[in-house]
């Protein structure tokens, strides 16, 4: 392969974050139960937990959830660059309500990626379903080796 082209491919990879990955169907190892929860939950007072998204960085890089507490997950992105979340294990642990960005919301049962474009700021309204700690990361390629990862807590 020429090594160029292979040269070029990673480095138009590592500029790009993709998109928003939800589903309206549950994908595999998902909260068969998420819509239910999401529906029968009282949204009227919310745990609000914010974290920045910097170069290359969560802040605060440690997060505490509270099982069955409906919760609103701010992702603000202050930097000049787009990042974003995920967790493979803690996202198939939560029933979401919606995922609300600057142009559209997403009323969605499972998100499976959360992509915050430079400047912008996501919401991710869920119900922590079970207890653990979980790690999380951004999914920019090169992102977490640089740094930008974390810990979740679900606790009582
Ligand atoms: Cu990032």
């Amino acid at each position: 392969m020429n090594r160029l082209f292979a040269l070029a491919v990673l480095v138009s990879l590592a500029a790009c974050a993709g998109q928003d990955q939800v589903s309206r169907y549950q994908p595999m190892g998902y909260l068969a139960n998420a819509e239910e929860i999401s529906s029968k939950a009282d949204w009227s007072a919310p745990d609000v937990v914010e974290v920045r998204l910097v170069n290359h960085a969560f802040v605060p890089d440690e997060l505490t959830f509270h099982r069955d507490r409906p919760t609103r997950l701010v992702l603000k992105n202050d930097s000049d660059s787009d990042h974003g979340f995920v967790s493979g294990q803690f996202l198939r642990t939560i029933a979401v309500r919606q995922l609300v960005g600057r142009d559209q919301t997403a009323t969605t049962a499972w998100v499976e990626k959360i992509v915050v474009p430079a400047g912008e700021t996501k919401e991710l309204w869920f119900v922590p379903a079970r207890y653990g700690a979980f790690t999380f990361e951004c999914p920019v390629p090169g992102h977490a080796l640089l740094g930008m990862k974390g810990v979740v807590n679900v606790v009582p």
